[in-house]
């Protein structure tokens, strides 16, 4: 049965050379629908029945640019049967903040490290198999432009794939899981209950383009479980969720032994 896996990264991160390697020459290009973000797809090598569908490159799934958009929607509706997130190894913690998103789309993910030349050329390595363990997925060591390990880490996706084990969402601080919970009670129902937690946290941002029938008492629920963090906190809900990422990211690079600044040599 066929399959497709879906490319995300931050911008930079080496997804095209991944892509490539991946899928040689049997690669569609074309347009996402109406807009003229480029959408390539194609078959992963030697593996006919598997897809390999590329995203924009984004920082993040908010969506304040046309490739966030692209990409967010693509997650959401069409959902893949898993996400392969590539990351920059020598960005570690900036990478990952994508990845506390990701996480949070009700769908398999898996991992690919890459750069991992570039981490070990700076005599630096990284903790895979305790950042799999934070994380809870798979995490593969890669070198896309070296071809190392890149279809072993799709291989991997496929397994998750057909595992149909979504990943398991990060968890924030306790005032904010609080208000997700009660939030997610609200929302059960009027979506997928994969999506549950994804539409929690939009709401708790009050992401305008996040819309749900739901009715004015459970509006006004919502936003009262979101004012009781924001008094708490004294900060806006969308900056609390952000800070509360950056904060994932930093303990998950910790993790995985990346402590402190890394630094990435540049035109290497
Ligand atoms: C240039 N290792 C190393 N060392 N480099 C990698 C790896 C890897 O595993 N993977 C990718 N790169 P894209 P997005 C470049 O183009 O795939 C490099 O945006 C250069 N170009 O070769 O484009 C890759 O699709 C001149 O580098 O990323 C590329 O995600 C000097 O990372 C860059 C140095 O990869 C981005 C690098 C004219």
């Amino acid at each position: 049965m066929g399959m497709k896996i879906a490319l995300a990264g931050n911008p930079n991160c080496g997804k095209t050379t991944l892509f490539n390697a991946l899928t040689g020459a049997s690669q569609h290009v074309g347009n996402w629908p109406g807009v003229t973000v480029e959408k390539k797809e194609g078959k992963l090598r030697g593996h006919g029945d598997v897809i390999i569908q590329d995203l924009p490159g984004v920082y993040s799934l908010s969506p304040y640019t046309l490739e966030e958009v692209v990409t967010r929607d693509y997650l959401v509706t069409e959902q893949p049967d898993a996400i392969l997130n590539i990351i920059d190894a020598s960005n570690l913690e900036r990478n990952l903040y994508l990845t506390t998103q990701l996480m949070e789309l009700g769908l398999p993910v898996v991992i690919a490290l890459n750069m991992m030349d570039v981490v070990r050329r700076q005599g630096g390595s990284i903790q895979s198999s305790a950042l799999s363990q934070a994380l809870g997925v798979p995490v593969v060591e890669i070198s896309a432009l070296k071809g190392e390990n890149c279809v072993e880490a799709a291989l991997e996706a496929v397994r998750a794939a057909k595992s149909r084990q979504a990943a398991k969402p990060v968890t924030f601080g306790e005032d904010i899981e609080h208000a997700l919970e009660q939030i997610g009670t609200q929302v059960s129902g009027h979506c997928q209950p994969s999506h549950n937690r994804w539409y929690a946290v939009k709401l708790f941002e009050r992401d305008a383009r996040t819309e749900l029938p739901l009715g004015q008492m459970a509006k006004d629920t919502i936003e009262a479980y979101i004012k009781t963090v924001e008094d708490a906190q004294d900060d806006d809900a969308e900056s609390i969720i952000t800070n509360a990422r950056y904060e994932c990211a930093a303990k998950l690079a910790h993790a995985a032994g990346r402590e402190g600044k890394v630094h990435k040599l540049t035109g290497s």
